[in-house]
C-alpha cells in the first residue's frame, strides 16, 4: 500500500513527461509500444495482450450490490412477494477477489491465468414481519434473516491471440475454460435462517457453476495518441449438468467504450455493457422453490444494460513505471429479470496490475 501511495505522489510530479506517440502502420512487438495505450476500464479482464516473454501480475476486486425486488421491468412489494414467497430478499452483497496472471508467448499469443476468491451476503425479510423490523434480539438474532457465503471460485484459464496487432488498430481472439474448483454444496449455518440450517444454499449463494465452461470472446481495439475506442463481447457457455442437477445459463455480454489520457498518467473512460444471461436449466431437488426467490430457478437470467464511468492511472516512468492502477463505478439502466429477481443497484470494479 505504501508503494502504491509513494507511486501516486511520484506520478503527479512526472507528469510533464513525454507522451507516446503512435504509428498507425507499426506492428506491436515490444513492451514499450503497447504499455503505453491509454488503458482498458477496470471491468475488462481481457482485450490486451503482452509482448514476448512479458508477465503481468493482476489483483481485482469487484462488487455487485442487489437491492429491492423486481418482476420483469417493474419493482415489486415485499406483500406481493409475500403471496408466493416464505421469505423476501432486502438486500445483497457479492465480492469477488482475483488473483491473476498473463504471459506473452509470442507476439500474438497471451495466457491468461485466474483465481477468485468470494463472499456473498444475502439480507431477507420473512413474511409477517412487517417492511421496518429491527433486530432487537429478543425473539430473533440478526443471523435468522442472513444467507452469507465465501470461498474460492471457479479458475479459469484463457488464451488470448491477436489476429491484427497494430499500433492503431488490435483485433483479439480470446478462449478460456471455466475449471469447477469452486464449491456448489454450501449448506446454511446453525445460526443463520431456519429453513437452510444444514440444507444447501441456493443457487447464487453458491461458489461455482459445478460444470466446465467455455468462455469465447472477441475484442477490437482503435487506439489514437490519446484515446481508445473498443468493443468487446464475451460468452459462458456452460457444459452439461453438474453434480446437482442444474447447469447455470448461458451468458453472453457486449461491452463498447471510449477511453481519454487527458493526463500522461491519467485517463477516464466511459463504459456501456449489455449483457444477457439465461434462466438456469434442471434444478437442485434438496431447495423449496417457494422458500424465497433466489432458491426458484426460474429467477435467474435477464437482461441488464450498465454504464460506467471509470479512471485509470498508469505513470509509465519513473520508478512506478510498471504499475497500473484502475477503477470504474457502474449504475444499471435498463433490466430485465427473469421471473422474481432483487435487482443490481451499482457495481465497482478495481485493480492495480504490475508488469515485468
Ligand atoms: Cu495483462
Amino acid at each position: 500500500m505504501r508503494k502504491i501511495i509513494e507511486c501516486l505522489a511520484l506520478s503527479a510530479l512526472l507528469s510533464s513527461s513525454a507522451q507516446a506517440q503512435i504509428d498507425s502502420n507499426a506492428v506491436c512487438e515490444n513492451a514499450s509500444c503497447c504499455s503505453k495505450e491509454v488503458g482498458l476500464p477496470a471491468g475488462l479482464m481481457l482485450g490486451h495482450i503482452h509482448p514476448k516473454g512479458e508477465w503481468m501480475i493482476s489483483y481485482r476486486y469487484m462488487n455487485m450490490s442487489m437491492e429491492g425486488i423486481q418482476q420483469g421491468v417493474s419493482a415489486l412489494s415485499s406483500d406481493a412477494l409475500f403471496k408466493s414467497y416464505v421469505m423476501a430478499p432486502e438486500e445483497m452483497q457479492m465480492n469477488m477477489h482475483m488473483l491473476m496472471a498473463m504471459y506473452g508467448v509470442n507476439k500474438r499469443l497471451t495466457l491468461m491465468g485466474m483465481i477468485n476468491y468470494n463472499t456473498n451476503l444475502m439480507h431477507m425479510q420473512m413474511f409477517g414481519e412487517g417492511e421496518n423490523h429491527v433486530h432487537d434480539g429478543s425473539t430473533q438474532s440478526a443471523d435468522e434473516h442472513h444467507m452469507h457465503s465465501m470461498g474460492f471460485g471457479d479458475i479459469k484459464l484463457y488464451g488470448i491471440y491477436a489476429l491484427i496487432n497494430k499500433q492503431k488498430h488490435k483485433l483479439m481472439l480470446n478462449a478460456g475454460l471455466s475449471i469447477p474448483t469452486g464449491t456448489t454444496t454450501i449448506v446454511g449455518d446453525v445460526n443463520g435462517i431456519p429453513a437452510y440450517i444444514n440444507k444447501r444454499l441456493p443457487y447464487m449463494m453458491q461458489l461455482g457453476s459445478g460444470t466446465f465452461d467455455v468462455l469465447p470472446g472477441i475484442s477490437y481495439l482503435y487506439h489514437k495518441k490519446t484515446s481508445t475506442i473498443g468493443i468487446q463481447s464475451n460468452a459462458n457457455i456452460r457444459l452439461g449438468y453438474n453434480k446437482i442437477g442444474y447447469s447455470l445459463g448461458n451468458e453472453i455480454s457486449t461491452s463498447t467504450w471510449y477511453a481519454y489520457r487527458w493526463l500522461t498518467f491519467l485517463s477516464s473512460s466511459l463504459r456501456a455493457e449489455f449483457s444477457v444471461s439465461e434462466q438456469i436449466y434442471g434444478a437442485d431437488a434438496s431447495l423449496y422453490a417457494y422458500n424465497e426467490p433466489a432458491a426458484n430457478s426460474k429467477n435467474y437470467g435477464g437482461q441488464r444494460g450498465v454504464i460506467y464511468l471509470g479512471s485509470v492511472w498508469q505513470p509509465f516512468s519513473g520508478t512506478c513505471k510498471r504499475w497500473q492502477l484502475a477503477a470504474e463505478f457502474g449504475i444499471p439502466v435498463y433490466q430485465n429479470v427473469n421471473g422474481i429477481q432483487s435487482p443490481s443497484k451499482y457495481f465497482i470494479n478495481t485493480n492495480l496490475n504490475v508488469v515485468f
